[in-house]
């Protein structure tokens, strides 16, 4: 069905019926929670294109479970997130990377179908420049039954069973890019309107010759991923680095590159989120003909022991993570 060709300019409602059409026997269920991730889009959206006005900049005074300030806005969409998700009967688990257990579900949606992970704001340290930010989300089909309440099971579990992921930028435009068995698509927001319309059918990451990677960072660095650095400059690469996750992971996978993350002296085991960053992202590269890895083994093949399990992270366009992963794997023999 990935191959199936979608007109640009359909919305994203539209598409969500058709997509279901293809599915004999389906309730819609996964249409209204899809409904609800671009509800809750919309929201911070307008949100963030007024924060300078709305006094929305700045800290909360809040540190959340990561060790880092909470942003207002950090703040406001999880909360929307969280409103979006829990009263409508689809989801019966959200986790967030800004909370430090699993969202309480009221008993009457204990029936929801998926779980969903979501990083509502990440590259929070963008906002007060007006970089641009992001929201990630992965879906799991539950695996307990429906009917009682979902657990920790339903979302320690392998990246290969996810069913969808997604993210939202927030740029110069905003774009909800939506990754499912149906492939990869981006879906332009009119904000004059308030629809989000099919701008990027199948996206799928070309070659490119870019890196992205924190390169202060480099003393810290396994000696793999600097010998793969040298060569690329060496080939003419560029470097674009925004510092913030979804902003950098959608230029590469428009324009081709890798993204590097790697586990540092000071950050063992990567700083980003397995569930909430690496996850979604992974899903959405390796659907778009892309890969990404921790440096030993592919993302989507690690079942996290912990919500907030980090993770290293070498994403984007397969021939280059397939190229890094090799680098680092001649450290260890
Ligand atoms: P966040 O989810 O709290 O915003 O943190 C994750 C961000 C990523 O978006 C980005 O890739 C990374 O942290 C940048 O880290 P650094 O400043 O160390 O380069
Ligand atoms: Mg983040």
């Amino acid at each position: 069905m990935a191959d199936r060709q979608f007109e640009e300019g359909t919305t994203l409602d539209r598409f969500l019926m058709d997509t279901l059409a293809d599915h004999p026997g389906a309730t819609g269920t996964f249409v209204n929670l899809c409904q609800s991730v671009a509800l809750a889009g919309k929201m911070i959206s307008a949100r963030v294109n007024r924060a300078g006005l709305a006094g929305m900049l700045g800290e909360t005074g809040e540190v959340n479970i990561q060790g880092e300030f909470v942003q207002k806005l950090d703040d406001y969409a999880n909360e929307t997130f969280k409103a979006a998700l829990v009263h409508r009967g689809h989801t019966c688990m959200v986790v967030s990377e800004e909370e430090e257990e699993p969202v309480l579900i009221e008993e009457r949606w204990h029936s929801g179908r998926y779980v969903v992970t979501v990083d509502p704001l990440d590259g929070s340290s963008n906002i007060d420049c007006n970089a641009t930010i992001g929201t990630i989300f992965g879906v799991f089909r539950r695996r307990s039954s429906e009917g009682g309440p979902a657990g920790l099971p339903d979302v320690l579990r392998s990246g290969r069973d996810l069913i969808a992921a997604g993210y939202i930028v927030y740029g110069s435009g905003t774009l909800l890019v939506l990754g499912s068995e149906a492939g990869v698509h981006g879906f332009t927001l009119d904000p004059t309107i308030g629809e989000f319309f099919l701008s990027h059918p199948n996206i799928r990451i070309p070659d490119g010759k870019i890196y992205s990677c924190n390169e202060a960072y480099a003393l810290r660095w396994p000696p793999g991923i600097g010998r793969f650095l040298r060569s690329a400059k060496e080939r003419g690469f560029r470097a674009r680095y925004i510092g913030s996750l979804v902003a950098d992971f959608h230029r590469n996978m428009l324009k081709g590159g890798v993204f590097l993350y790697p586990a540092d002296t000071h950050a063992p085991q990567g700083k980003l989120r397995l569930l909430y960053e690496g996850f979604p992202l992974a899903y959405l590269a390796e659907r778009a003909g892309g890969a990404a890895t921790d440096g030993t083994s592919p993302i989507l093949d690690r079942v996290p022991a912990e919500l907030h399990e980090r993770t290293p992270l070498i994403i984007g366009g397969r021939a280059l993570v397939e190229e890094v992963t090799a680098s680092m794997r001649a450290d260890s023999v």
